[in-house]
This record gives structure tokens, C-alpha cells and sequence, in this order.
């Protein structure tokens, strides 16, 4: 790319792009970028190196690269408005038409490294792209970056993760680590399933109850927990920090026996039920007919609507076995108000389809194609989350890992998970439907922390690709993935990856 943002095409024969020794390789960024330039010299970089944006925007993510960059270096990496800076961030409107709000272009270069997007969100992906053009650790006094060219714009809008912290609570901390590496994939959709049988899990003011009987517990009788709405609104900021949206998700009208079980008036018959300790779903539902469920389903919608920033608000509405069609239709509608009341966008089960969802509402395929296919002929546009695919609580295979997950969609290896074409799977469905990709973890079976990194990762990375490359394939991309081993489990911010036996596994150069 020359200094104005245009491509020169650099031509060369493989063994002239050979990087130099202890430079990294620029073919192993995941998700793969839309198009790669090396140009094979080296950059250097020293304890003067510094990091300058052109926007104010831009400093939160400027500050970020520093502190990851001072991490290996023990340099400042001073961030400022500087022109001349080493590292230039900038924000181009004019690219919004190549680039889209998500996409960068990064020019590294003798000069300097240049990372130019139309919004803010782009240049941080580029950031992202940067770090992986680096070691993973840096020999002191001595970082090296290759030089060339990258532009890179995702496939889909939506590349996110869900994750259940109803059925096994998962504190703060914990839904961090997961953010970290997302944002170093490029995922940008973090959908918390707040509440289930087992747990409400976001402090409420409107209805305390939910604080107590419907936090206590867990599967398995265990301490449960609670988000409270600081600790929620800080997990919010730091996800938006890196470029992800939170999603959360009040599961209605089904999957309600936590709120059951801590508000009498919300029961038919006004008893409430015990907490629930099990497994099994469908057979909760709040009761339409009582005039406190209208009131109770406005207010924590209200209430979770004024704490989140994004546009989305998911109010499940899956597997409402209990729930007559005509009460699963006036509960859904009364949701549906209350999210856009608040102005915001309703996402939803695919089971919303039975509800007339219509035009403008978001639903989430899980299971059913037909269910999905129906809502997208009526207006409705989909995440993909096909549960033989994406589900991350199935196991990898037979007992994999040991007494951890389940496999009543099949077991899904890593392959299995990575092979499939969202604008394929739903019959009738084309891309311009699919708002994108989301792997889901849900724990009924999953108790600890490590437990759940381990089911998380690496599938989430292959959703990332799904989700960002344009031609996605399993060699390459398992080629790419068997070189990331360090980037994923690094003490900085890593977690615990399964090594899943169809990936090439590779050592890290540590330089
Ligand atoms: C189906 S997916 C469910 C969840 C379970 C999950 C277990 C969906 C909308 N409902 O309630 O936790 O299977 O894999």
C-alpha cells in the first residue's frame, strides 16, 4: 500500500517472501485476513517507540495496544496525538465504503506502522492484527516486525459467544478472561443467558426477591451467585472497551423457575415453587393470565435495558413446553414492548417464529431450521448457532473431556464444529439473512472455570473464522490455528485450550 492508502501489489515467488529469521510470519493471523501483502524486510522497534491516533476516539484502544506492547518490552510506548509517532492509528471516514465499520487496512513499513479504518471498531481489529504479526514474547531490546500490507473486512457483523450463567454461575473475573481472547479473535458479541430454572443472575431493584432464592443456588445444590449491576455494567465497559457488545438474555416466558421460585404472585396458583437444582428444561413458565407477570416482565426489561448501552436485548423464549401457544404469544408480545419501549432490537430463540416475531426482530437458530427459515421469510434476520455444530458443551468425542459436557446433539470435534457454511445451513436462507455466528456454552454439565475454557476453546476461534474470513478452510485454517498454542494459553491473558487431536499443535517461537 503506498502512503496514501492504495495497494501496490507486491508479487513474489514464495521463497522470495521467506521472512527473515525471528521475524514472525505473516501467514498465520487468525482469523485469516481478506488480503495479505508481506513484503519480506524487517522493522525495528526501540524504547523510543511510540503510539500516536489522529482521533481521540482512538486513545482507549491506542492505550491498550501500549500496555500489551509494554507487557513484552518493558518499553513506555508513550500514546499521544503525535503525527510522527512510530504506531499511527487513524480514523479515515472516507474508507467507509471499502472498508465497512468493522474492516482496517495496516501498512508496516520502514517508516513505520500505519492502521487506517473508518470507525474506531476497524482500528482496533487492526491492533489485534498487529500483535499477531509480533512474537508472542519479545527478546529484550530486540522487537522485530516483517513489513507489507494487510486489508481485511469480516463476512459477518455478528461473530459471538454465548455463555449460560444460570445453570453454573460464572463471576466477573472469570467473563473477562473470556472477553481477552475474544477480542484478540475479533468476536464482538458477548450474549450473557442470564437467568434460567437454576439462577436469575443480574441483581434487580425492581424485585429483590430475585436476589435471594433466585441467586442461592446452582445445578447440583451448590453456592450460586449474582452479577450485581455495578459488577454487569463494568463487565459492559470493559467488553465495549474491546469492540464487544453485550447481549444479555432474560429467558422468557419458559426457563423462569428461578423467578418462580423467589415471587409467589408470578405462579398460577401463587405458590412458589422450590429452587431447582436439576437438569431438566420445559417445565416452567410464567403465568399469562396474572396481571404481577406483566408488570414483572416490563420492569426487568426496563431494568436491564438501562444498563446496557447496545442495541440488543434477548429475551429467549425457547422451549416453553408449559406455556399454552396463545400465552407463549401474549408473554412474547409484552416483551417485545418492553424492548422497544426502550429502544431497542428484540433477539430471540427461533421459537419465536410461533409467536408472529415479523419484520425487524433478531432470532437465534439452535435446532429447528424450519422454525428459523419460517421467522426469516417473515422479516426476521438470524444468528446461527446449530447446536451440532457450535454447541461448546458437547463433548469432542466419546468422554471428552472426562465427565465434563454432554453429547445429546452428537459429539462435535473441532473439525466437525469449523465445517459448515453459515450461508448454507438453513435451507432457503441466503447471507444476506444471516446476521452471523455464535458458538454457545451452555453448563448444566460444566462446574468449573478451567472446565469451561477447556469446552470453549479452540471452537470459539473456528466461530471466529466462520464468522470473519471469506473462504474459511479446515486445512489452512487448522494449519494457522496449530501455531497459536501461546497466543491462546499466555499467562497474560490466555486460557486453557483443549488440544484437540485433528489441529497440527505447534511450539511458539518465544521470540
Ligand atoms: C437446549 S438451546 C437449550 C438449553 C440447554 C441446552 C443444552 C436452547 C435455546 N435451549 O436450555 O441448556 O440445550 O445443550
Amino acid at each position: 500500500m503506498n502512503s496514501r492508502g492504495g495497494f501496490v501489489l507486491v508479487v513474489c515467488a514464495l521463497s522470495a517472501c521467506a521472512p527473515a529469521p525471528s521475524v514472525e510470519p505473516w501467514d498465520r493471523v487468525l482469523p485469516t485476513p481478506t488480503e495479505v501483502f508481506p513484503d519480506n524486510r524487517v522493522r525495528t522497534f526501540d524504547s523510543f517507540s511510540n503510539i500516536g491516533v489522529n482521533d481521540d476516539s482512538l486513545l482507549p484502544g491506542a492505550k491498550l495496544l501500549g500496555a500489551e506492547l509494554r507487557r513484552g518490552t518493558e518499553w513506555q510506548w508513550p500514546v499521544s496525538t503525535a503525527s510522527s509517532a512510530v504506531i499511527r492509528l487513524e480514523l479515515d471516514a472516507s474508507l467507509h465504503d471499502s472498508l465497512g465499520d468493522e474492516g482496517y487496512e495496516l501498512v508496516s513499513s520502514r517508516s513505520g506502522v500505519v492502521i487506517r479504518a473508518a470507525n474506531a471498531a476497524g482500528v482496533f481489529w487492526g491492533t489485534q492484527t498487529l500483535r499477531q504479526l509480533l512474537p508472542v514474547k519479545f527478546t529484550p531490546g530486540a522487537m522485530r516486525l516483517g513489513t507489507g500490507a494487510v486489508r481485511d473486512v469480516p463476512r459477518f457483523a455478528w461473530r459471538g459467544l454465548m455463555v449460560d450463567v444460570a445453570r453454573h454461575f460464572f463471576e466477573l473475573s472469570e467473563l473477562k478472561r473470556l472477553v481477552n481472547v475474544m477480542a484478540r479473535y475479533k468476536l464482538n458479541r458477548l450474549h450473557l443467558h442470564l437467568t434460567d430454572d437454576q439462577g436469575w443472575r443480574l441483581e434487580s431493584q425492581k424485585w429483590p426477591a430475585l436476589n435471594g432464592i433466585g441467586a442461592a443456588t446452582e445445578v447440583g445444590g451448590t453456592e450460586g451467585g449474582q452479577l450485581t449491576r455495578a459488577e454487569y455494567s463494568e463487565l459492559v465497559a470493559y467488553a465495549a472497551e474491546r469492540f464487544i457488545t453485550v447481549v444479555p438474555e432474560l429467558d422468557l416466558p419458559g426457563h423462569t423457575n428461578a423467578a418462580l421460585a423467589s415471587i409467589p404472585e408470578l405462579n398460577c396458583d401463587g405458590v412458589a415453587p422450590p429452587p431447582y437444582i436439576g437438569t431438566m428444561v420445559g417445565f416452567s413458565s410464567l403465568c399469562a393470565s396474572r396481571p404481577e407477570t406483566a408488570r414483572f416482565i416490563r420492569d426487568v426489561i426496563d431494568e436491564v435495558a438501562a444498563l446496557t448501552p447496545g442495541p440488543w436485548i434477548h429475551i429467549g423464549g425457547d422451549e416453553a413446553r408449559s406455556t399454552s401457544a396463545d400465552d407463549y404469544t401474549r408473554m412474547i408480545q409484552l416483551a417485545r414492548a418492553a424492548v422497544e419501549a426502550n429502544g431497542k432490537q428484540l433477539v430471540g430463540w427461533e421459537e419465536l417464529a410461533n409467536a408472529d416475531a415479523g419484520t425487524g426482530v433478531v432470532v437465534q437458530h439452535w435446532i429447528d431450521p424450519s422454525l428459523a427459515t419460517r421467522a426469516v421469510q417473515s422479516g426476521a434476520k438470524v444468528i446461527l448457532s446449530p447446536a451440532r455444530r457450535v454447541y461448546f458443551d458437547m463433548q469432542y468425542a466419546v468422554d471428552t473431556p472426562r465427565d465434563v459436557g454432554t453429547f445429546w446433539a452428537g459429539y462435535v470435534d473441532a473439525r466437525l464444529s469449523f465445517e459448515w457454511d453459515p450461508a448454507q445451513w438453513l435451507p432457503g436462507v441466503s447471507e444476506s439473512s444471516v446476521l452471523g455466528v455464535e458458538g454457545a456454552v451452555w453448563t448444566e454439565f460444566i462446574d468449573t472455570n478451567d472446565e469451561l475454557e477447556t469446552m470453549i476453546f479452540p471452537r470459539l476461534i473456528g466461530v471466529g473464522e466462520l464468522g470473519w474470513a471469506k473462504s474459511p478452510d479446515w486445512r489452512k485454517y487448522s494449519t494457522r490455528l496449530g501455531t497459536h498454542v501461546s497466543r491462546i494459553t499466555d499467562d497474560g491473558a490466555g486460557v486453557k485450550l483443549f488440544l484437540a487431536p485433528q489441529v497440527p499443535w505447534a511450539a511458539m517461537s518465544t521470540e
